[in-house]
């Protein structure tokens, strides 16, 4: 017999007893289901080619070790392809959207939740910024600093602005040109310290006098705004732009994998996958404005780094192939154990210097291989930041300031050193 209870009570009966269980209005819906695994070690490259099926997305690498997240509808497939392989899993996390609810009502924090008003004078130190909060700081930045100023370097595939600030150095009548740095942060949507991080700097940047040299430095503080937007509105886990592709429910081009340098490698040409490369180099609007921007300032270009998370690692190239190694090697691991010795230095962080496609995997078509490989910039390095791993990408907003002061205080000992040479 079909059921007569009205709809409106069995609506009521829903609501109350969810907000008992302290589940109503859930922004993180979209990963219920959603499985976190860490493989078995010695995986070798297979969780990557899982992942270029779309299958799977993997998280961390550790050594051999990985961890990775499994869509709910991809548990079965994405076991069964593993085990093929022979790699085993153990369940870290059941279900993933209960996981990160259970995490915001400990911490206190919802992105509904802001703890007060944002004035715009500082970067935030207590909790993650959204995208409107990044942009109210960065024209105060630009209008209380003479020295800093702010571009709009193009528009996001949403029409957001891809915000560009230039400080220039502290003395510049000093005739000595040391050339420029180039500071990208949040390609990746969800690592979410790395925008902070590029905040904080910029805030140490106008106040420097003259520490770290006469450099100009360039910062674009958010790479990719729809993606970050969307990661603070929707799904937590969200990493490429917001580019709107063929497939239903498969959206997204990996920016990080989209720079024209031996474009196609660890990367996929399936628009399910988290590392999706995009129809063409330069496909997406986001890398196009980065490249013009850079290009544009090319022959100052002495260091270019990308803020990424997590791991705690600095990135060298080449990231294309296991098998060249990269011009300037030997001076890209020195100055990068220069910055990663200051760095530990402030809060016992240990940042290890390591080789991209060799200690960590294969993957083309990223900023760091295109600004070497393309515009010829000796030092380029894409940095891994806090942690390594406790909590990833949902790290406390506690370690925004440490981590930003670790950063600077590396950033500074490298271009330091560079600017001897
Ligand atoms: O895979 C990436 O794009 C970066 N790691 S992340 O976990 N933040 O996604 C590393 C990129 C390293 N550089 C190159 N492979 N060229
Ligand atoms: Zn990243």
């Amino acid at each position: 017999m079909m059921s007569t209870v009205p709809f409106v009570i069995v609506a009521t009966v829903t609501v109350i007893v969810a907000t008992v269980s302290g589940k109503e209005s859930s922004r993180h819906e979209i990963l219920r289901g959603h499985q976190i695994w860490q493989l078995s070690n010695d995986v070798g490259d297979v969780p990557l080619e899982v992942m270029q099926k779309g299958l799977l997305d993997v998280l961390g690498h550790f050594g051999t070790s990985k961890k990775v997240r499994v869509p709910f509808h991809c548990l079965e497939e994405a076991q069964r392809l593993l085990q093929e392989k022979g790699v085993s899993r153990e369940i870290l996390v059941e279900d993933l959207a209960t996981y990160l609810e259970d995490h915001e009502r400990l911490s206190k924090r919802s992105a509904t939740m802001k703890s007060d008003a944002y004035n715009c004078s500082q970067p935030r130190h207590d909790d993650y910024m959204t995208f409107e909060e990044m942009e109210c700081f960065l024209k105060r930045l630009s209008e209380d600093n003479p020295r800093a100023s702010l571009t709009s370097i193009g528009k996001s595939f949403e029409n957001r602005d891809l915000w560009m600030v230039h400080v220039r150095p502290n003395d510049p009548s000093d005739s000595e040109e040391a050339g420029a740095v180039w500071i990208e942060a949040g390609i990746h949507a969800r690592e979410w310290i790395s925008p902070a991080v590029a905040l904080h700097i910029l805030k140490e940047l106008v106040q420097d006098n003259g520490s770290i040299g006469n450099f100009d430095v360039y910062v674009v503080p958010m790479a990719n705004p729809d993606g970050y937007n969307y990661s603070f509105t929707s799904d937590r886990m969200w990493r490429k732009n917001r580019r709107i592709t063929s497939q239903p429910g498969c959206g997204g081009v990996d920016l990080n994998r989209n720079w024209d340098f031996h474009y196609g490698v660890g990367a996929s040409e399936n628009e399910c996958s988290e590392v999706y490369r995009g129809s063409e180099p330069f496909s997406e609007p986001e890398t196009k404005a980065l490249r013009d921007a850079m290009t544009k300032v090319k022959d100052q270009l002495k260091v270019v780094m990308s803020l990424h998370s997590y791991g705690q690692q600095l990135l060298y190239p080449w990231g294309y192939t296991k098998h060249k190694t990269a011009p300037d090697t030997s001076d890209l691991i020195a100055r990068g154990k220069v910055f990663a010795d200051a760095a530990k230095s402030v809060h016992n962080t240990v940042y290890k210097v390591v080789n991209s496609a060799g200690d960590l995997y294969k993957a083309s078509g990223a900023t760091d291989d295109w600004a070497k490989g393309v515009l010829g910039v000796k030092y380029t390095y894409t940095l891994e930041l806090r942690d390594e791993g406790m909590s990833g990408f949902n790290l406390d907003p506690s370690h925004i300031v440490p981590c930003s002061e670790e950063v600077w205080e590396g950033l500074r000992a490298l271009l330091n050193e560079i600017s001897k040479e």
